[in-house]
């Protein structure tokens, strides 16, 4: 028995070896979903909470431009040169590679000179609006780790919204307004990200700091990711507990970093002064040498390796889990609801891992019609995690582990592991019983709490 135990706890160890791939710690723990550890018994898994490393995301994304014609050099075209807008015989041409601007060159290697870039039709329908969409879609759920950072080879536009998307571009949310102007363009009165603070980390905001005009240097514009991060974290973002503590508990800021597609909505292109030189259209246009984008698969802390394979990013599930995102429990891994894993304890969070498919007395017939009976899970299933172990998987409220399959509860407790009040499940629990278990998840509130110090708590 504790030699085939052994073997399949060896093979298992050399499988996810070698998965495992180092990298620094960057951002704190979570790196590793299992580990084992040495008790009475001799080896035993250890579960803990894990993520993937965060990566440059463009790698991964599909780009598409709405018109889908608006890259310039189709027919060829000249257009004025970025430094000095009187000299207009450059000229864009989508059949020679060399004088070509097609929009991957918007996320190939930079850091070369001169830069590879995208570029527009220029401004020539003057004054139809000359306004593009820049879709980026993973088609999955990705988490953001750091700013979005989009360089210009043009002025940097009079104005544009940068949108998100959480359905894979079925619904979108403005994340910022950018625009030279706010009030003008959007209504909205001029903010930055300095502004803001923990309560209001979530407002959409209007920004000029970016759209300084077409003569300045420069031709950044960020999404500031870190500057929110840094509300909770510290300027240099050194207390990530703290982070890691609010993004566990709420949901809207977890989901504000979370996305599946962004849209750069460019809608009007650098002018520069007050009117439109209409002699000189050619000097208009957009042009975007780079995006950065980093983040992780979000894989509910349920895995560590995000595979890319046949254009598609799915999280490689441990804990029992399965799914694009690792959000649901494996067939017959459905002993209790499906949960994410917790950040919380820190450092090493908790797994929440999916138990197999079976219940103690009064087994609900659907797990009968899975599990028969006991023998036949340990003679089908030899592998299979145990529901208790009294090691990780601990029978609460004083139940004990019977054969590692099931727990014995006391006579007021019921559920796999004896978490639930029997009278709660029959509806006849008294208000002050005083029998009635702590509410859920607080001792993760109470961590928190710790965490946060003296900080006031959120409101959303
Ligand atoms: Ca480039």
């Amino acid at each position: 028995m504790y030699l085939s135990r052994f073997l399949s706890i060896h093979a298992l160890w050399v499988t996810v070896s070698s998965v495992m791939q180092p990298y620094p710690l960057v951002w704190g723990h979570y790196d590793v979903c299992k580990t084992q550890i040495y008790t009475e018994e001799g080896k035993v898994w250890d579960y803990m909470a894990c993520q993937p490393e965060s990566t440059d995301m463009t790698k991964y994304l599909k780009v598409k431009l709405d018109p889908p014609d608006i890259t310039c050099g189709d027919p060829p075209e000249t257009f004025c040169a970025m430094g000095n807008p009187y000299m207009c015989n450059n000229e864009c041409d989508a059949s020679t590679p060399e004088l070509a601007h097609p929009p991957e060159l918007m996320f190939d290697f930079e850091g070369r000179h001169p830069s590879t870039f995208w570029q527009s039709a220029t401004w020539k329908e003057y004054p139809k609006p000359l306004q593009v969409n820049i879709t980026l879609s993973w088609s999955k759920t990705i988490e953001l780790t750091d700013n979005i950072v989009i360089t210009f080879e043009s002025g940097r536009p009079d104005q544009m919204i940068l949108e998100k998307s959480l359905d894979y571009g079925r619904t979108w949310q403005p994340y910022q307004y950018y625009a030279t102007d706010c009030l003008d363009a959007f209504h909205m009165d001029p903010k930055s990200v300095k502004d803001l603070s923990q309560h209001t980390v979530l407002e959409i905001i209007c920004t000029e700091e970016y759209s300084t005009g077409y003569m300045t240097n420069s031709k950044i514009i960020h999404f500031e990711i870190k500057d929110r991060f840094a509300f909770f974290a510290g300027p240099w973002l050194r207390n990530m507990a703290s982070l890691y503590g609010q993004l566990d508990t709420t949901k809207k800021l977890r989901d504000f970093f979370t996305v599946t597609d962004l849209r750069i909505r460019l809608l009007r292109p650098a002018v520069g002064e007050i009117f439109v030189d209409e002699l000189h259209l050619a000097r208009y246009f957009y042009a975007i040498s780079d995006i950065k984008v980093h983040g992780r698969c979000k894989c509910n802390l349920h895995a560590t390796v995000c595979v890319y394979d046949n254009s598609k990013l799915t999280c490689e599930c441990e804990h029992n889990t399965t799914g694009p995102d690792c959000g649901k429990c494996k067939k017959n891994y459905q002993g209790r609801p499906w949960s994410p894993g917790s950040y919380l304890p820190i450092p090493k969070g908790t797994a929440n891992t999916c138990i197999p498919s079976i219940s103690s007395i009064g087994t609900p017939p659907k797990f009968n019609r899975i599990w028969p009976n006991i023998s036949s899970l340990e003679v089908s299933n030899p592998k299979q995690a145990n529901v208790c172990d009294n090691e990780l998987l601990h029978c609460q409220n004083g139940g004990t582990c019977h054969n590692n399959v099931r727990c014995l509860c006391p006579a007021a407790y019921t559920g796999i592991l004896c978490e639930k009040l029997r009278c709660e499940e029959a509806g006849s629990c008294g208000s002050d019983s005083g029998q009635g278990a702590a509410p859920r998840g607080s001792p993760a509130l109470l961590l928190l709490t710790a965490l946060l110090g003296t900080a006031s708590p959120l409101v959303f």
